[in-house]
């Protein structure tokens, strides 16, 4: 496997960057994760975009142009020979010294990453829905590090994610610092209820499969609400589904011990899974 760092395409084995890197001495730094389907690079322009807002606010100079970065992104699926695949690019705050100080970094670091396809939770899941639960660690105020910059700092979801697995559970919902249902820790959530589709409008990533299901459902007059969530009307929904890029669109029909619904991954659920497959294999760059 074939590793574009900094401008080389390397062996896996070589892919290496400093240990002063800022990216990994404090997070500094942005990531995407997007997914290829049948040499169709599904939203590659969106994901680009976003990873450029993230570096834009957090004043890291991107190491290549938007439109070079969508070209050796491309070029390293064509290198690795992979027709659907994972891809994660990272961009860091570059090498530094043992301080905060960004302004003493040498310059930011492109890497692009490629696995073959994986899969995030097991194939039964996605047929019969999944049960989750609502974790004690709260998303991220706004204010203090915003839930749109997807930088290289997870921990917060990752503390969710450790509360989700100790519990047995493979995905967690986590609240905003108001209460209100944000998203999950690498999915954002939808419920469906009286023929509203509805998805939290703060709190949470914006996630660009969730602005996928948003377009579609408003396309096929779907009445659509972003809007303040709570866990009463999670329970109380006659559907919900996750949704992102790792996972796609996953069912959900169990949370906190309350069933969803009859149980059963629902009408709507399964018509954007069947809409998103078609989708997937359209939208995007083709190569
Ligand atoms: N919320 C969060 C916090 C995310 O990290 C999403 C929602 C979904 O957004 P997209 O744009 O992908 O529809 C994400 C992105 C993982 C993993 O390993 C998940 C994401 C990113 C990186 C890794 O679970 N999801």
């Amino acid at each position: 496997m074939k590793v574009y760092v900094n401008g080389k395409f390397v062996e896996k084995q070589d892919a290496k960057i400093s240990v002063f890197d800022h990216g990994l001495l404090y997070g500094d730094g942005a990531f995407e994760g997007i997914r290829a389907y049948n040499s169709v690079v599904f939203k590659l322009k969106e994901h680009v975009d976003r990873l450029y807002e993230t570096i834009h606010t957090l004043m890291i100079e991107a190491p290549l142009t938007k439109k070079q970065m969508m070209e050796v992104i491309v070029d390293t699926l064509k290198k690795n020979k992979l027709k659907d695949a994972y891809i994660r690019v990272l961009i860091t705050r570059g090498e530094g010294d043992l301080g905060l100080d960004p302004k003493k970094c040498k310059g930011s670091a492109g890497i692009i990453i490629i696995t073959d396809k994986i899969t995030l939770y097991p194939k039964e899941l996605y047929e019969n829905g999944m049960e989750i639960i609502t974790v004690p660690t709260i998303r991220n105020n706004p204010e203090a590090l915003n839930p749109q910059l997807k930088s290289l700092n997870y921990l917060n979801n990752i503390l969710a994610k450790i509360e989700a697995s100790n519990s047995g559970y493979s995905e967690a919902i986590m609240l905003d610092h108001q209460g209100y249902v944000a998203e999950c820790t690498g999915d954002n959530i939808f419920i469906y209820k009286n023929g509203v589709l509805s998805t939290p409008s703060q709190g949470g990533l914006k996630g660009i499969t969730r602005d996928v299901v948003l377009k579609y459902a408003q396309k096929t007059k779907i009445k659509t609400n972003e809007c303040q969530i709570t866990r009463h009307e999670v329970y109380t929904s006659e559907e919900c589904f996750l949704t992102g890029t790792a996972a796609e669109i996953i069912p959900v029909v169990k949370v906190d011990g309350r069933l969803i619904g009859n149980g059963k991954p629902g009408a709507i659920t399964k018509k954007m899974l069947k809409m998103f497959k078609v989708a997937t294999k359209q939208d995007g760059v083709k190569y």
